[in-house]
C-alpha cells in the first residue's frame, strides 16, 4: 500500500491519520475512455473483474454525447468538451458492451472484465 507522503515524517498524529485516512484514498481503479469524433478510444477497454472500478469518460468533441450500456445499467450524458466519472462493478468476467446514444453508428464498445 503506498502511503500518502504525509506518512514519512511519523508523529502521533500522522500515524493516526494514516491508520484511517491511507485506505480511502487508494479507491477503486481508474479507467478512462475518450469520446472523439463520434468514437470510443479505446473501443476495448480492460478492467479487473470482481472489484468496483472507476470510468473516466472524457468528451473531446463539442458536443454532447450520452453514455449508456444496458448490460453495465449505466446511462449519463456527458456534455461537450467535458468529462463525468461513472463507478462500474465489481463485474463478472465477460464482455460487456456500451456506446453513445447520440451517434450509435459509431460511438460503441466493449468493456472486458477478467
Ligand atoms: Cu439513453
Amino acid at each position: 500500500m503506498q502511503l500518502p507522503k504525509p506518512c514519512t515524517a511519523l508523529t502521533a498524529a500522522t500515524t493516526l491519520w494514516c491508520l484511517l485516512a491511507a485506505p480511502a484514498q487508494a479507491g477503486e481503479p481508474e479507467f478512462s475512455l475518450v469520446i472523439q469524433d463520434h468514437r470510443f478510444t479505446p473501443a476495448e477497454l480492460r478492467v479487473p473483474a470482481g472489484q468496483k472500478i472507476r470510468l473516466v469518460i472524457e468528451n473531446k468533441d463539442p458536443t454532447p454525447e450520452e453514455f449508456e450500456s444496458y448490460q453495465l445499467n449505466r446511462e449519463k450524458v456527458v456534455p461537450g468538451n467535458g468529462r463525468i466519472v461513472v463507478f462500474v462493478g465489481p463485474l463478472k468476467p465477460g464482455k460487456y458492451e456500451f456506446f453513445g446514444e447520440f451517434n450509435m453508428a459509431t460511438a460503441r464498445g466493449w468493456l472486458i472484465a477478467e
